[in-house]
């Protein structure tokens, strides 16, 4: 790695959490009557919990008032905890570890860049939480990917310009908010979703940072 500093996306990226995302708003759709897809879910990946219900609405052509729709947030959410409270160390993607502690010891900066509210308490279920420089979640943020708000926040949190930070994202929208940040990003995941990334890994299984050419 050239750059100064990595900012991680924390779902799909450092552990597998996008599948327990999918498994309650799943679960909240067949409550409501319809199916929701694997195919959609990827429309709420890096998207904030609120506009995700939205987009879930809109999927199943289903209106509610603004009381309901807290009300079915909260549900998802509670779903969610379910899986998050029973996470643990063996939660974290392959790779991850090893990668995140070459990091440290050649001394570039590591922060988190999440829109997730929850993204603390996955980072001390999985005991991942020392390793970070800096934490951004959607506590601190007001506007979810594709705004670029959460990555410069990270940029700002560590005392560094945008151009010194390598985003990684498994979400097309976390790709385009780390390109308005002036970030470059490294896409994990599926190449045919990712095409926009300046590089794409499948995983950070057998990947160090010497591998990241940006
Ligand atoms: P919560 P990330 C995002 O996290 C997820 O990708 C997205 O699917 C989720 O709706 C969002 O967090 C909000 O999460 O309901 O836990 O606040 O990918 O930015 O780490
Ligand atoms: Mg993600």
């Amino acid at each position: 790695m050239k750059a100064g500093a990595g900012i991680f996306d924390l779902d799909g990226v450092l552990v597998d959490t996008a599948r327990f995302h999918y498994l309650a708003w799943n679960e909240l759709a067949a409550e409501l009557g319809f199916e929701f897809t694997m195919v959609h879910n990827e429309r709420l990946k890096g998207v904030s919990r609120m506009d995700s219900l939205e987009i879930l609405l809109e999927i199943g052509n289903i209106q509610l008032s603004a009381g309901e729709k807290n009300l079915m947030a909260e549900r998802k959410n509670s779903r969610y905890l379910q899986y998050v409270d029973a996470m643990t160390e063996q939660d974290i993607l392959p790779g991850v570890i090893t990668f995140l502690q070459k990091m440290r010891e050649s001394g570039k900066r590591i922060a988190l860049g999440s829109v997730s509210k929850n993204a603390r308490i996955i980072l001390q279920r999985t005991g991942m939480i020392g390793f970070f420089d800096a934490i951004v979640d959607g506590t601190l943020i007001s506007k979810a990917k594709p705004h670029p708000e959460v990555f410069l926040t990270g940029a700002g949190l560590m005392n560094l310009p945008p151009e010194a930070c390598v985003v990684f994202e498994d979400a097309v929208a976390g790709i385009e908010a780390a390109h308005r940040a002036g970030m470059k990003c490294v896409g994990v995941g599926d190449a045919s979703i990712l095409n926009q990334a300046d590089l794409i890994i499948s995983g950070f299984h057998g990947i160090l940072p010497e591998h990241i050419p940006l």
